[in-house]
């Protein structure tokens, strides 16, 4: 028997291919809805810090698309926790375990959570993008991100396209 999520997720990478169309670099690659599922994946695919520059996983709820214009992100933002100055194996852990607290449904506002990125660069990203602007929502989310990674700065919530931290932690 598997153990059921309770929510559908699928797992995205942007390739980082197509140089002149972002979202064409966007791959739905597979969808999982069970802990089983989930784990089988896991085992399967590249730790982030595997990938080439350039590239992002992204696992979103089933149905949302990974980008700011998808209506289920349009009005929301995102905590982003950078990642400069982190070891790799860190930075895996830490993506692996916010996934697991995402499907897990670990936060009591699971339900204003849309999705999590890993974007390797230069300097490395995490972000855990939020369906709207909700200050509890956005606070509780913050201090457990905070409290649960050892991280070299604060951490910083930004609407999408704005430059303006509208919370920090
Ligand atoms: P990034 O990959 O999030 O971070 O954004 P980076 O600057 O560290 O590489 C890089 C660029 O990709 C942005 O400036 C946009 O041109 C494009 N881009 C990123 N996102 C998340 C989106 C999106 O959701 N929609 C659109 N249209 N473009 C995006």
């Amino acid at each position: 028997v598997k153990h059921p999520l309770q929510n559908e997720w699928s797992f995205w990478m942007f390739t980082n291919r197509e140089k002149d169309n972002w979202e064409a670099n966007l791959v739905e690659m597979v969808s999982f809805d069970t802990v089983e599922d989930y784990w089988c994946l896991y085992h399967h695919m590249k730790t982030p810090s595997e990938l080439d520059k350039g590239q992002d996983y992204l696992v979103f709820k089933k149905g949302i698309r990974p980008m700011w214009e998808d209506m289920g992100n349009k009005s929301g933002g995102r905590w982003l926790l950078m990642l400069d100055g982190v070891k790799p194996g860190y930075m895996d852990s830490i993506w692996s375990d916010v996934v697991l607290l995402l499907i897990g449904v670990n936060f009591e506002h699971s339900d204003e959570i849309n999705g999590v990125v890993v974007n390797i660069r230069d300097k490395n990203k995490i972000s855990i993008w939020m369906r709207s602007i909700n200050r509890k929502a956005i606070v509780e989310v913050g201090r457990k991100l905070r409290v649960r990674f050892r991280l070299p700065c604060r951490i910083h919530f930004y609407k999408h396209n704005s430059s303006t931290a509208l919370y920090s932690f």
